[in-house]
């Protein structure tokens, strides 16, 4: 039997768009979305998805049927015949690229935009670098307060003044390493972070030494936190759980260890850890902060991670003391 070529073309373009589509729907490769923005980022990462699935099976494909179809037959020493190029075919696969990435850098900025990532993240002001002033990242100072008069800068997220509903402000210390919550309204500081559901949150972010950056994966977002200049995310959870909230970037030997959690429960939850917390802050028990890497020298900090990884002790010993040596390694 012979079917015409125009024929199989049409049912493999047919076979590949289904599987394409199919793919970038249930590849499973990222995290559960836990908020309104986490879909939308969703949505175009699988269109991503979609696009790259078509293209390697349909350049994959092409590669494998041409290796068997025009492979040399036993006893041909012939040359093959000499082809100068195809002016219509270079246009089509450039013109095709073109488009396809022309679409996905107008869609991916409308969705940054649609996220607040082009939001003039000003709150009452011009911006302005707080005062510089020279510190040693391995003391206490580190730990100073977030200057009032600091002015927002940068971020992702809707900034505090235009949101409509009343947004739960958190103040966020990154520093080596460990997250710090504050919260002003109640005055609770904790090393993870709770927030109720389905209400808008945003983070006040400074960090104390070097740049860190503050990444929630199950939100799909991710923002740099630096000394001496605020940063903001805003987002809404709208899922319950216990969240991962990671540093993503490198700032020094033990950045692998500085993450914490995020819990998103509902109104009435939160409230009652704002309870347990407030009355445990009235009874003098003191808050259960993280502990403080910089008080510490580096062996005593690691210890805890070392007995549950199996590293022997002197190893320990050999670290260098200042951590800021990886600083250059940052970025
Ligand atoms: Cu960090």
């Amino acid at each position: 039997m012979n079917i015409p070529n125009s024929i199989t073309t049409l049912i493999a373009g047919i076979a590949i768009t289904l599987i394409s589509l199919w793919y970038g729907q249930n590849h499973g490769l990222l995290p559960v979305a836990a908020s309104a923005d986490a879909n939308d980022v969703d949505e175009l990462f699988n269109l991503m998805m979609t696009i790259a699935t078509g293209l390697f099976i349909l350049i994959e494909g092409v590669l494998v049927i041409c290796l068997i179809r025009f492979r040399r037959k036993q006893g041909d020493l012939t040359d093959g015949p000499a082809i100068e190029g195809n002016v219509p075919l270079e246009i089509v696969w450039t013109a095709i690229p073109t488009v396809i990435v022309f679409i996905l850098a107008i869609y991916s900025f409308e969705i940054y935009n649609k996220m607040g990532g082009l939001d003039p993240m000003v709150s009452g002001g011009g911006m302005t670098m707080a005062h510089h002033h020279q510190h040693n990242p391995n003391t206490m100072d580190n730990m100073v307060a977030m200057e009032p008069d600091s002015k927002i800068a940068i971020g992702i997220g809707k900034s505090m003044s235009a949101n409509d509903e009343d947004p739960l402000v958190v103040d966020v210390n990154g520093l080596q390493y460990a997250w710090i919550f504050t919260y002003p309204d109640t005055g609770i500081v904790s090393g993870d972070l709770h927030v109720p559901v389905d209400r808008p949150i945003q983070l006040n972010m400074k960090a104390a030494d070097v740049i860190h950056a503050f990444w929630l994966p199950e939100f799909r977002i991710k923002q740099d936190v630096m000394p001496g200049q605020v940063s903001q995310l805003s987002f809404v959870a709208n899922r319950e759980g216990t969240y991962p909230v990671i540093c993503a970037e490198l700032c020094g030997s033990y950045h692998g260890g500085m993450k914490t959690t995020m819990t998103v429960e509902t109104a009435e939850g939160y409230d009652q850890w704002v309870q347990s917390r407030t009355v445990a802050l009235q009874d003098g028990e003191g808050q259960p902060l993280p502990v403080d890497s910089t008080a510490l020298t580096d062996a005593a900090f690691l210890q805890a991670y070392a007995e549950e990884m199996g590293i022997i002790e002197n190893t320990l010993e050999q670290i260098p003391h200042n951590p800021l040596g990886m600083m250059s390694m940052a970025q």
